[in-house]
């Protein structure tokens, strides 16, 4: 798993960017086996994602529902379940639902520190903390290959999870990979200059890539021509931990497009232009590492002669604007970062180059694995099974809606809390708090989610349906946070409810 992949950024997805910056080793997998066409997530942030990747729930089930939350580890998870029955397990990488992974039933562990640093990190292990020097798609995947030689090479079984902390925010690729994408033109969404009309929420984020990025920080950006000088740079930590070596081949590669910007009389046009090909270079930078780490995976797996009898499977947290609407992060329930990655490949049971088309979401794994592995099924568990659906032959009952609620409001980016479903081509959505809204979207004549045509006569049935789906999902899942479906509650309206 990486952290923030973005479907588009995966060239097994068939995608633009994925035709200039391949992952040859993500499609692996994809070939192998199943890719998932339609696969989401139940809200669009790193903990709660997690949280209902391990325990099969939705965010108001299993109560981790905004990062900075204390996850609780004696929740039931299937990594538990697998070590309880017999399997050897292991975590390596970033965690991010509570200090570290003691108490979660998982043998043997080393976590980054909460969001964890790109070079030189901490890693927390069980025995404490200690700086390692290096990069760390690489430290990860090195602790997992040793794990893996020490661990699987028997008849035992075992689960190994690979977390990645790539491509997450500040998006540093490995020095091997710095030049990589330099001067290479990604192609520049049609809606990266969104004016967001009819969207309130939508207006009111900040996760704009022209003005809310820091010029420092997130795109590496210098004062002046010749100078070495970062522009906003809030938090240091992520540099000043580098080697001096590090630092002069890092900020080197990046110098000459500094100056040559910087020299540059651009628009403000052009410079938003300019951030987005430099966002660009630096978080396609970052996955080419971890496709690398997928591959050596892969690489091991089949030296070892492990790779006929294991399930693979690769996902992120969420997906990720990559300028769509003119951002970076994630959390709303638009496409870019409502859709996740998940390839899987398990041969002999999964057909090479399998294409599934119905509608998936995270809150499936755990039944899935607990499924794969031959376990009993559980009822606390909200999501289903995957293997009819990868067999190519889905239930008859398989949903058709899914479920989406996010909730970290106020917070980092300033996004709305909000719920909505999708069904077919058909997307509501219901912003709640200082922001009270309904969004209505027909993906198949407008896909990049332009125009909220909530209050169009023409699309009024359809409308009330979506409604009825909404209130039916929130009743089926025993999702009670927010208003009602029913509720009509306006911003001052709920305010006077409030005071009274
Ligand atoms: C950090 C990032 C945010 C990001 C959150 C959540 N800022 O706070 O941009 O939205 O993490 O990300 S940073 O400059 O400190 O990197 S998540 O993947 O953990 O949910
Ligand atoms: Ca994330």
């Amino acid at each position: 798993m990486s952290d923030d992949h973005a479907q588009t950024a995966i060239s097994a997805y068939g995608t633009e960017i994925g035709k200039l910056a391949p992952t040859p080793n993500i499609d692996r997998i994809a070939a192998n086996g199943a890719l998932f066409e339609n696969s989401y997530v139940t809200n669009s942030l790193c903990g709660p994602s997690r949280a209902t990747m391990l325990t099969g729930q939705f965010s108001h089930m299993h109560g981790f529902t905004q990062n900075g939350q204390k996850f609780d580890n004696g929740q039931w998870n299937w990594v538990r379940e697998l070590g309880q029955s017999g399997y050897k397990t292991a975590l390596f990488g970033k965690w991010h639902l509570n200090y570290s992974p003691e108490g979660a039933g998982i043998d043997d562990w080393a976590v980054l520190d909460d969001q964890g640093k790109y070079y030189n990190p901490d890693i927390i292990t069980p025995t404490g903390r200690s700086v390692v020097e290096g990069y760390a798609s690489d430290i990860v995947t090195d602790y997992s290959i040793d794990w893996l030689e020490n661990n699987a090479g028997s008849d035992e079984p075992f689960a190994i999870l690979i977390h990645h902390k790539a491509p997450h925010r500040n998006f540093m690729p490995a020095i091997r990979h710095l030049q990589k994408y330099i001067g290479t033109e990604f192609p520049v969404p049609t809606n990266y200059f969104d004016h967001y009309d009819g969207r309130p929420a939508a207006a009111a984020q900040e996760m704009n890539i022209y003005r809310d990025m820091y010029e420092g920080h997130d795109l590496k950006m210098t004062t002046e021509e010749g100078s070495t000088e970062l522009r906003f740079n809030p938090w240091t930590d992520d540099f000043d931990r580098m080697t001096q070596e590090q630092r002069d081949a890092y900020f080197g590669a990046l110098q000459p497009g500094n100056d040559a910007m910087n020299a540059a009389d651009m628009s403000e046009r052009e410079m938003a232009i300019w951030k987005y090909q430099r966002y660009m270079d630096e978080y396609l930078g970052t996955v080419a590492a971890v496709d690398e780490s997928v591959g050596r995976v892969l690489d091991w797996l089949e030296t070892s002669g492990q790779a006929d009898n294991t399930i693979v499977v690769y996902t992120s947290d969420q997906g990720f604007y990559l300028g769509e609407h003119g951002w970076f992060d994630k959390r709303f329930m638009y496409e870019e970062s409502l859709r996740t990655p998940l390839v899987m490949q398990w041969p002999g049971h999964i057909a090479p180059g399998t294409r599934v088309g119905v509608p998936v979401q995270n809150v499936d794994y755990a039944a899935t694995f607990l499924d794969f592995a031959g376990l009993a099924p559980r009822d606390s568990i909200q999501g289903r099974s995957l293997r009819e659906v990868v067999d190519g032959h889905p239930p008859a009952d398989w949903r058709k809606d899914i479920y989406y609620h996010y909730y970290e409001y106020p917070g980092f980016h300033s996004v709305r809390a909000h719920y909505g479903v999708k069904s077919g081509q058909y997307k509501l959505m219901r912003y709640y708090g200082d922001i009270n809204q309904w969004e209505f979207y027909d993906l198949e004549t407008d896909p990049n989610e332009m125009k909220n045509r909530i209050d169009d006569p023409a699309v009024q049935g359809i409308v009330k349906e979506m409604k009825a789906r909404l209130d039916a999902l929130r009743t089926q899942y025993r999702d009670s946070d927010g208003p009602s479906v029913g509720d009509p509650l306006t911003a001052v309206a709920k305010g006077k409810r409030d005071a009274e």
